[in-house]
């Protein structure tokens, strides 16, 4: 750690989850060999109880090899993971299918050849089985694939109707278990990601996304809402904390991707606050006057100069301790007498009865608008300790 944090009791106490694929990335990309050990799922859940890490993700083939997915083989593995959760305290919030990685998808999840699509309907299937087994509530879907290289080889209106296809086959398998168990459906939710590993993507965006969900291809739109990440929105220039509101505006904030990184850039998935504090303090201010409490999912990978023993004592600690410290801050920032006081008197307005004369409206106006800017530098003094020692008058 950085010589201080949060006890594992009180970081339980927030919905967080460290992804399996997060602990336990190498360091590896394009360019790049790995720079650490391989680990295990038992490694990661083992870390993550002792940290206080209270929920854990993870994609089917991350702890199932894919020749053994909806084997006998895969029961005895969900078997030995849900043992390991146990005795480390930690709960299965979400589960994720990857259409990906394999070969299999290398025309995406939802190609011409009718049998890949069957494949793929096959997957979205069993991983809904295990989340069932594991205690999951929420299944994440991430169609980086569902796109191209090259314009005019896929026809793009198909292609969403099959992805649509894949999303029902979860949803109908999801309702047939989820009553054979006694247990409520899972929530389904889709995660947006502008660029990579495509060259271009049919569902950019968590906005791409809602329009989707209510395109009347889905069978059950009301199982079907969002995982946005923070950084994918920012990834094409867009500000996360609208895109969260309109998000929230639709009812489809269901679960959070939280990272940073920055414009415009290739998806760096950094640790939450450590690029964009300010602007994480406005989004958890966001969420948090909204009743959002996550799940917030810390899929960001740890540098890979980062040693294997880096990854559960610095990486992860101070990842989550930021996302609480950023969380208190924002009840801090709401709760605030300064920033109340400047929020209730831009909404009281001027008071003045100027009827359609705009120039007196703009008139009367103009002092109060400068509360905006006072307000700002409000949060900075907040998100800074600045306000402490001072005198007010
Ligand atoms: C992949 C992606 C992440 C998603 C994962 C969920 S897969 O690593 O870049 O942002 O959350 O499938
Ligand atoms: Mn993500
Ligand atoms: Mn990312």
């Amino acid at each position: 750690m950085c010589g201080g944090g949060y006890s594992p009791e009180i970081r339980r106490k927030y919905f967080i989850s460290g992804p399996q694929w997060a602990a336990a990335y190498r360091g590896q990309a394009l360019f790049w060999a790995p720079t650490r050990e391989p680990i295990t799922f038992e490694d990661v859940i083992r870390e993550f109880g002792k940290i206080g890490i209270g929920y854990w993700s993870t994609h089917d083939s991350d702890v199932i090899p894919t020749d053994v997915l909806g084997t006998d083989r895969q029961a005895e593995i969900v078997a030995k993971i849900k043992r390991t959760l146990e005795e480390h305290g930690v709960k299965c919030s979400m589960v994720t299918t990857e259409t990906f990685y394999h070969a299999v998808f290398a025309a995406g999840p939802a190609p011409e050849a009718p049998e890949v699509r069957e494949y793929a309907a096959f997957r979205v299937r069993n991983t809904v089985d295990i989340g069932h087994e594991l205690g999951a509530r929420y299944a994440v879907y991430w169609p980086g694939s569902l796109g191209y290289f090259t314009q005019g080889s896929i026809d793009e209106i198909q292609t969403l109707g099959w992805y649509a296809d894949a999303l029902n086959a979860a949803c109908e398998r999801d309702i047939e278990v989820a009553k054979q168990k006694g247990r409520d459906t899972l929530k389904h939710c889709l995660e947006a990601k502008p660029f990579e590993p495509q060259a271009e993507i049919l569902l950019p965006t968590s906005d791409a996304m809602l329009a989707f969900i209510s395109s009347g291809r889905l069978k059950h739109p009301e199982m079907v809402g969002l995982n946005p990440e923070y950084l994918h929105e920012l990834m094409w220039g867009g500000a996360p904390r609208a895109a969260l509101a309109r998000a929230l505006l639709a009812g489809k904030l269901w679960h959070l991707d939280i990272n940073d990184g920055y414009r415009l850039k290739h998806d760096v998935d950094i640790a939450i606050g450590l690029v964009n504090p300010l602007d994480w303090l406005n989004v958890l201010m966001l969420l948090r006057s909204n009743g959002f409490n996550g799940p917030f999912n810390l899929d960001f990978k740890p540098l890979r100069t980062t040693s294997n023993h880096g990854v559960f004592a610095v990486s992860f600690p101070n990842a989550v301790d930021r996302f609480i410290t950023l969380w208190e801050i924002a009840a801090e920032a709401l709760e605030d007498s300064v920033i109340r006081e400047a929020t209730a008197a831009l909404k009281a307005g001027s008071g003045v009865s100027a009827g359609t004369d705009a120039d007196a409206i703009a008139e009367a106006n103009k002092e109060l608008l400068t509360l905006h800017e006072l307000i700002a530098h409000r949060l900075v003094q907040l998100l800074l300790g600045m306000h402490r020692g001072r005198t007010y008058f």
